[in-house]
């Protein structure tokens, strides 16, 4: 079944995978979702992209609550489809049938007012090989009326930065709770406004290859009694088995094993002693 799925994302650019996840899941989720937002959303900083400013975001559940992380982790269909477009198959310190890729950024998401068409790879550029995918699951109906997102189908391969011009070719990716959407951030997307006074919460989880720049320190803050749950390469996905060593003589390879892992994450804060002169 996932050759389906890969075959759709490799042309398409996206694919929808109808009711990855049970009703109860996706209960637990909105409540979740909302009660989160409510308690942290006057706490954002100012310092927002201009893509980010109007709509409703959940930022970092992940740093709030284990669930959000989990979500991500049990779909084997998931973890199927970033392994093949995102594993490294040079990284030989975690076992070549786990994944290497890692967490790029994880929110969540309503729609406001209308979103442009953009890309989040940040170059466009046309070649068979992919270094960032986005997951996005649908904890409610998504609607034309309630600001779906929208895709320009083969738009991934344009070579070429999303056209404005382009918003009305865009096609409607209507989905339902519990479904995953999951496309190639190189692809044209944006989503329609808004229009009813309802929420259309999704949880939006961007993977990419392990030597990418993720969007936060995620290594330096994940809660510790967030940290203590991972596995060791559900550590490795959120960043942990690529970190930067501070210089040669702790490492040099960022392609780092489950041998590396440390205890608490404080720990991986390095404190240079001050040299005495
Ligand atoms: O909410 C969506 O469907 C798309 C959001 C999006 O494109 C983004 O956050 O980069
Ligand atoms: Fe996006």
């Amino acid at each position: 079944m996932k050759e389906k799925w890969i075959q759709e994302i490799k042309t398409q650019g996206y694919c929808r995978i109808p009711q990855v996840y049970s009703p109860e899941e996706v209960k637990k989720g909105l409540e979740m979702t909302r009660y989160w937002y409510e308690k942290s959303k006057d706490q954002v900083s100012s310092r927002l992209s201009a893509l980010t400013k109007n709509d409703l975001y959940l930022w970092n559940p992940h740093y709030k609550d284990h669930f959000f992380l989990d979500l991500f982790f049990r779909p084997k269909i998931l973890q199927e489809i970033m392994m093949h477009f995102l594993n490294d198959q040079w990284f030989r310190a975690i076992p070549a049938d786990e994944p290497n890729y890692i967490l790029q950024n994880l929110m969540g998401r309503s729609s406001d007012q209308k979103l442009a068409l953009h890309i989040d790879s940040f170059v466009p550029y046309h070649s068979e090989f992919v270094y960032m995918l986005q997951a996005s699951v649908v904890l409610e109906e998504q609607t034309e009326d309630n600001g779906c997102t929208v895709v320009i189908p083969g738009s991934h391969l344009s070579g070429k930065y999303a056209d404005q011009g382009a918003f009305d070719q865009a096609v409607p990716v209507l989905s339902q709770p519990g479904d995953l959407i999951i496309w190639d951030s190189r692809i044209w997307h944006g989503t329609l406004a808004n229009n009813t006074d309802r929420t259309r919460w999704s949880i939006i989880a961007a993977f990419s290859r392990w030597w990418i720049k993720q969007m936060f320190n995620y290594t330096d803050n994940l809660p510790q009694e967030i940290y203590d749950k991972l596995t060791d390469n559900q550590k490795a996905i959120v960043g942990f088995c690529s970190i930067a060593y501070n210089d040669e003589q702790e490492g040099i390879d960022r392609k780092r094993g489950y041998d590396t892992l440390l205890q608490n994450v404080e720990d991986y804060r390095y404190k240079r002693q001050p040299e005495v002169v």
